[in-house]
């Protein structure tokens, strides 16, 4: 499908997606998120993609869900169309690995969009905050839930509340973004590591997948027993038995996730 508001590529396994709206920062309108959803989608059905990498511009993954869009909005309006809640209930539903590779500004709906992504790969410009409060509203896909469970109360309550902007360094820190790298290694370095997962057994992959997010949705208890479970049932795979063989034969396992 031809998109607009993004650029696909699908090389070594990998797709690559850009957010290309740079007159307006990759602020997140209805159009872009309509075509970054569709091309999630396409990677997930895709047997050529085995991961996926979202990223921005040098100067912003996404400044934000589009002020200039949203800002005549009616309450019944947005209520109605349930604003932004197709965008999240989409990414979330897909089930290959997703990176996103954050350079610039991360803002409001661009934090979180990365935060919907698997985990987040930071240039050393990155900036991150949930600004909304300065829009006299409040973050709407995850800013005070899935940050707080990040970063914790305090520094949540800090972003949301003063709408300051965090750097990289300290998202780092606080557990926001798993590494920080170079400006100019961004997307080299998130293509690397998408290339490793790409080398794993997908079967293995979607497990993490379900078994990590599960752990934001129970209790402890409920948690380690669906990962137990999981874990047992890995042992139906072929991929388990070539997994354990290549490793005892000194070999490159070749998985067939099967
Ligand atoms: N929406 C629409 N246009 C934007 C946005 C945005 N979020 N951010 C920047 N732009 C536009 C500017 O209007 C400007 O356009 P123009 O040249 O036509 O005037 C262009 O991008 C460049 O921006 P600036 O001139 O402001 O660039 P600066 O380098 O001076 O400043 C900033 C960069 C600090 C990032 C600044 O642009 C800014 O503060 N942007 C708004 C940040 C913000 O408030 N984000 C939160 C938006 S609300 C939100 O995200 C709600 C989330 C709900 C869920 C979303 C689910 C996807």
């Amino acid at each position: 499908m031809a998109f607009e508001t993004i650029i696909v590529e699908v090389e070594d396994h990998v797709a690559l997606i850009r957010l290309n709206r740079p007159d307006a920062l990759n602020a997140l309108n209805t159009q872009l998120l309509g075509e970054l959803c569709t091309a999630l989608e396409e990677a997930d059905g895709n047997d050529k993609v085995r991961c996926i990498v979202i990223t921005g511009s040098d100067k912003a993954f996404a400044a934000g869900a589009d002020i200039r869009e949203m800002s005549q909005k009616t309450y019944v309006e947005v209520y109605s169309e349930n604003l932004f809640a197709a965008a999240n209930d989409r990414v979330s539903a897909i089930r290959k690995p997703i990176i996103a590779a954050v350079a610039g500004y991360a803002l409001g709906g661009g934090c979180e969009l990365a935060m919907l992504c698997d985990f987040i790969i930071a240039a050393d410009t990155a900036k991150f905050g949930q600004p909304e409060i300065n829009l006299g509203v409040i973050a709407g896909i995850g800013g005070t839930q899935r940050l707080t469970r990040l970063v914790g109360k305090s520094k949540s309550m800090d972003l949301n509340l003063t709408g300051r902007f965090m750097d990289a360094e300290e998202a780092e820190r606080a557990g926001l973004v798993s590494r920080v790298v170079p400006a100019k290694k961004l997307v080299e370095e998130a293509l690397s590591a998408a290339q490793k997962i790409a080398e794993k057994s997908m079967i293995s992959a979607y497990a993490v997948k379900e078994a990590v997010n599960r752990s934001y949705e129970t209790t402890l208890s409920e948690g380690l027993l669906f990962e137990r479970r999981v874990f047992h049932s890995m042992f139906a795979t072929e991929d388990q038995k070539e997994g354990m063989a290549a490793f005892l034969e000194k070999r490159a396992a070749q998985f067939r996730d099967k």
